[in-house]
Formats: structure tokens, sequence, C-alpha cells
């Protein structure tokens, strides 16, 4: 099903032919309303065809921080009527806006998303996302209403409390971070199969396939990965649809590129570099080439059901979550798939790096039952080419998510 079929089936050429229409109004209303920006671009001709997006240079989290905290809005004060923002682990938060339209465009996007993803009018939607300045909560509920999905907004935190309320409501839908849904479905134990749930809309942090398989058989729903960050927009940037072959980007309302993490320069679809993304009708905070952090690959083939919008592979990393530890890169999801082929191994990890004079060591603390740290200790050294030492802690001891994003890496160098 599709909410808005002409914009999702569009032809690609006329696509993109609305795209370039979009990019040149979005450089003109930088130029003109926007002085850091205007500086930037000073000198730069205007797009002609969507590849020049490549000559401009990329805006990054420290332009907001650098311009805390409405200096890079493209509108008067009074026409704002929303801001978000998100925490940042140091400092001042980056601040975002909406005017009336960017809200009515938002809960486009993330309904579109949502009826991509097999949920339906008329169902209810238990949305565990966080509400406040993260755009989660917020984001989630607008393109239920949109799309016609009654909403609990329960917000994060308070476990048992959810566990009651989606026994008692009986919704179709689970909106919440990947690791929740895994506290969830261990919290309810076996009863975690017998629910009303049908399908969980799950993003705001990286999860792999193999966690999806693991949330799918415990919850018995359908997982579905929703991407999305504040500066861009929110969640609704790109979801993945009921056949689950890549997130689809709301290529509409937003241009991706994919761009080598060292070179910046743009790469070719298939391969794996770091997203960037272009703002095509933001009002309030129009963004040019931002530069994500999240790596990914991206492809342009149409897909089976007519939709024609690019799609990104699910975030594999972050350019900057990479650890280096001894020369060696290190990516937190390889630690997670090497864990799950040892037995007894829970999916809960964390990893602490430190500094021991100048050598740099990786402890990595799992949890299980029986579990026998030399073969974890093997497994890790085969799957990293680095030799890290292993804690097993006792079931339940590795910190959960309550709602929250999960941080699992903790560098003390
Ligand atoms: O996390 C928006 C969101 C809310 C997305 C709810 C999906 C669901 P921020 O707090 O600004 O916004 O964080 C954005 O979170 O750059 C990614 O690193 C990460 N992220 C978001 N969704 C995914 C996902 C929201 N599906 C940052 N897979 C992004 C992997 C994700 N990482």
């Amino acid at each position: 099903m599709m909410l808005q079929p002409e914009i999702e089936t569009m032809p690609r050429p006329q696509l993109e032919a609305l795209q370039l229409e979009r990019l040149q109004a979005t450089v003109h209303r930088m130029r003109q309303s926007v002085p850091p920006m205007a500086q930037r671009l000073e000198g730069l001709p205007d797009p002609a065809v969507l590849a020049d997006l490549a000559d401009y240079p990329f805006m990054r989290k420290s332009d907001l921080r650098e311009n805390y905290p409405f200096g890079l809005f493209a509108e008067p004060r009074e026409n704002i009527r929303r801001i978000h923002a998100s925490s940042g682990t140091t400092g001042k938060p980056t601040v975002v806006g909406y005017t009336e339209s960017d809200l009515g465009v938002w809960a486009d996007c993330m309904a579109r998303g949502l009826i991509a993803a097999g949920c339906r009018p008329g169902w209810i939607l238990h949305n565990a996302y966080g509400y406040g300045l993260f755009t989660g909560g917020l984001g989630l509920h607008q393109g239920a209403e949109r799309a016609g999905i009654s909403v609990v907004p329960v917000s994060g935190g308070n476990t048992e409390r959810q566990l009651m309320l989606i026994e008692d409501f009986a919704p179709e839908i689970v909106c919440c971070t990947p690791s929740f849904a895994l506290t969830l479905a261990e919290r309810l134990g076996p009863a975690a199969r017998d629910t009303s749930l049908q399908v969980g809309i799950l993003g705001a942090e990286p999860w792999t396939d193999a966690m999806r398989d693991e949330i799918e058989e415990r919850l018995n729903i359908s997982a579905v990965n929703l991407y999305g960050l504040s500066e861009v927009l929110g969640p609704g940037v790109s979801c993945e649809t009921e056949a689950r072959e890549g997130l689809v980007i709301a290529e509409d309302h937003f241009l991706a590129e994919v761009v080598d993490p060292d070179s910046g320069e743009v790469l070719p679809d298939g391969e794996v570099g770091v997203l960037v993304l272009t703002s095509l009708t933001k009002e309030a905070f129009p963004v040019l080439r931002y530069w994500t952090g999240d790596l990914c690959s991206m492809t342009r083939e149409p897909m089976d059901d007519g939709r024609t919008h690019a799609r990104m592979s699910a975030i594999v990393g972050r350019a900057d979550d990479m650890l280096v530890i001894r020369g060696v890169n290190v990516y937190p999801s390889q630690v997670e798939y090497a864990l799950l082929d040892v037995p007894g191994v829970s999916p809960h990890f964390q990893l602490i790096v430190e500094r021991e004079q100048t050598l740099d060591t990786l402890e990595v603390l799992v949890e299980g039952r029986e579990v026998d740290p030399e073969a974890v200790k093997t497994k890790l050294k085969s799957a990293l080419g680095l030799s890290v030492s292993v804690t097993v802690a006792p079931d339940g001891s590795v910190p959960r998510s309550e709602g929250g994003k999960l941080n699992r890496v903790h560098d003390r160098r």
C-alpha cells in the first residue's frame, strides 16, 4: 500500500527534474536568508544539473554548534512553529526549527513510511520513542495521526507500565529503539510472542539483520527499519517497506549522496560511504550537503512494487564511531555479529577502550550463561584481527535500554 502513489512511483526523469528545481530554490533561499551559508556559497554558481551539487562544501554538526541556537534558520523567528534539539555528548545541543509547512512535510514523510512498512489506518500505535526535544516521539506521533492511526504517546522509560499498556490497549504497532524492543521481549518472556503487536517501527540507533531476526522471533512481529536525524528532519528521511529491500528515501524532499569518508568524493551506487543529505523543501532549517557521519550504500534501482525513489542500506556504522585500536579499525557492529556465533552469549555487550601507558586495550563485556571466555576471545580475535580481553558478566547485568539510545562504547583514552 502507498500513501502518495503519484509521488512514490514518479518516473525518475520527472523526479530528478523536480529535485533540481527544488535544489535551486534551496540554494537561493540560503543565499538570501542564511548569512553564514551565503558567505560560504559566495562565488559558487547555482546548480545547473543535479551533479553540480558535488561542487558545494559539506555542512557539519559543528556548523550548527557555531551558529547556536538559531543562526542557520532561514525564516524569521516568528514563522518558526517548533524547535527540536539533539543532546550531543558535549556542550550545547544542536538546535533545529520547523515552519508550519515543514511540520506538514515531516508528517507526510513519516506517514508514508508507516504505510509502506505495513501499518494500516485504524490501527493503534504504541509510541515508546521519547517525547520532548528528541524528534522521535513527536515525529512518529504526527506521522501516525496523518496516516489515520491512533497514537498512544507513552514516551520512553517505565518498562513495566509500557507492558501493561500493551496488554490492555492491544496495539498492532510498537515504535521504539531496537534495543528497547529486546528489553520488552526479555521482560515479557515466553508471552512476548502472544501480544497484539504485528509491526515494530524501529530506529534511532544502529542494528543488524541478526538483531532483527532475534526481535522478530521473540516478539513475533515484523521489525522494520526507520531512519532519520534531527538536523535533516527527524524520523522519516527513509523507511523500509514491507518488502524490506532497503530504506526508501523520501527523495521528493531529500537528495542523498554517498561519499568517501576520507576524500569526500561521491561514490557510485552500491559502495559504502558516508551518507550526505540535502533538504529540498525545508523552509526553517534547510541543509546543503549535510554530513551525517552514517555509513551506508545506496541504489536507484526501481522496486517491484513500482516505487522509484532511491533506497539506502541499513546503517553499517558511523564514520566517527570507528574505533582505532592498535592500528586496527573496529566497528561495534562487527563485535555484535561475532558474538551471535558464540553459544550462550546474549546480544547485550559493551566495549571498553583504555590506554595503558602507550598501549590501547579493548575489553569486551558480554553476558550469558555457561559462556567460555576463551571461546569468545578466539571468535573476536578472528573477526576483528585483534586480541581483546573478555569479561563474562551474569545474565541481565549489562545495562539495558530503557527507551533512549544505548551507548555500547566507552572510550576512556
Ligand atoms: O534518532 C531520529 C529518529 C527517531 C530516527 C526515531 C528513527 C526513529 P537524532 O537523535 O538526531 O535523530 O539521531 C540521529 O541516529 O545520524 C544515526 O547515527 C542514528 N540513527 C537513526 N536512525 C537509525 C537507524 C533520530 N535506523 C542519528 N539505523 C543518526 C542506524 C540510526 N542508525
